[in-house]
């Protein structure tokens, strides 16, 4: 495993990873809720917010913005993703080479992986190349690790999810980023399966301030070491106020009411 303390990608061991690769997994839907969210750089400026340990976004959004952030943004280059308009099995094109991220400056890679899809065994595959491939560049590697597809009847029960953050230590992440089981109990299960590799919630759809807050918080009591979250940031009005919240629950150990006190 790469050491995370001697990265970016954490902040006194824990992690907020804002991600942006919603143009290309869902389409410019995502933006209507703040319409400003189209334009790449709004969410860039978000992205400087202290408490953003990395960004990730995609090869085009990276190629095209990086370079004016570079000092503000620590980059996490997400090399596979697939558009809603795939209707086959789930599966992710490998869009970015690690070297060609690594030459642009990213400071961690991120990768998605369909456990229980068919296509898991190409999946699993290319995972190798680019893990071995971060490894050459000393880059920490977050598998964006949810199993889906035709194996898979529930992909939101306990054992399905310990199992998405088992398959990153199997298969040499760095951070397993999974979706919330619902429950401190079902997360525990899932960090323990986890070992040593890093598990990190992945935000979902936008919810009501308390409830977000209240999950992120549950994770963090769960061992869980963060966040890596879109829409529950850049879909409100006041993103710059969700992570002044999500600073003072991750970082500074705050509870969920006096993170709350950070939004107007
Ligand atoms: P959100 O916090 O908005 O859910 O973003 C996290 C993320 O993993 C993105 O990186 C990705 O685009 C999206 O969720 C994929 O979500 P799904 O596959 O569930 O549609």
């Amino acid at each position: 495993m790469v050491p995370l303390t001697d990265t970016p990608l954490t902040r006194d061991g824990k992690i907020l990873i804002l991600a942006y690769d919603h143009g290309l997994e869902h389409g410019p839907s995502d933006f209507e809720a703040v319409p400003e969210t189209m334009d790449p750089e709004t969410v860039w400026d978000i992205a400087t917010h202290d408490a953003v340990t990395s960004f990730a976004v995609q090869k085009g959004i990276a190629e095209t913005y990086y370079p004016s952030y570079r000092d503000d943004v620590n980059l996490l280059g997400k090399v596979n993703g697939t558009s809603n308009l795939w209707m086959g099995e789930y599966d992710s094109a490998v869009n970015w080479t690690v070297e060609s991220a690594a030459d642009l400056g990213a400071d961690a890679i991120g990768f998605t992986l369909y456990g229980g899809s068919n296509n898991e065994v190409e999946m699993a595959e290319e995972f190798r190349d680019v893990q071995e491939a971060a490894r050459d560049h000393d880059l920490p590697v977050v598998m964006w690790s949810y199993p889906r597809g035709q194996g898979v009847k529930n992909d939101t029960k306990d054992e399905v999810i310990a199992y998405g953050s088992r398959l990153a230590l199997e298969l040499g992440a760095d951070v397993a980023k999974i979706k919330y089981p619902g429950s401190q109990e079902g997360m525990e299960w899932a960090v323990d399966a986890a070992g040593p590799v890093k598990v990190v919630m992945s935000g979902g759809s936008k919810t009501d301030d308390r409830s977000f807050l209240e999950s992120v918080n549950a994770v963090l009591d769960a061992g869980g070491s963060g966040l890596a979250v879109g829409r529950n940031v850049w879909q409100r009005e006041n993103a710059m106020e969700m992570l002044d919240a999500l600073e003072a629950l991750i970082f500074e150990e705050a509870s969920v009411d006096d993170a709350l006190a950070h939004l107007g």
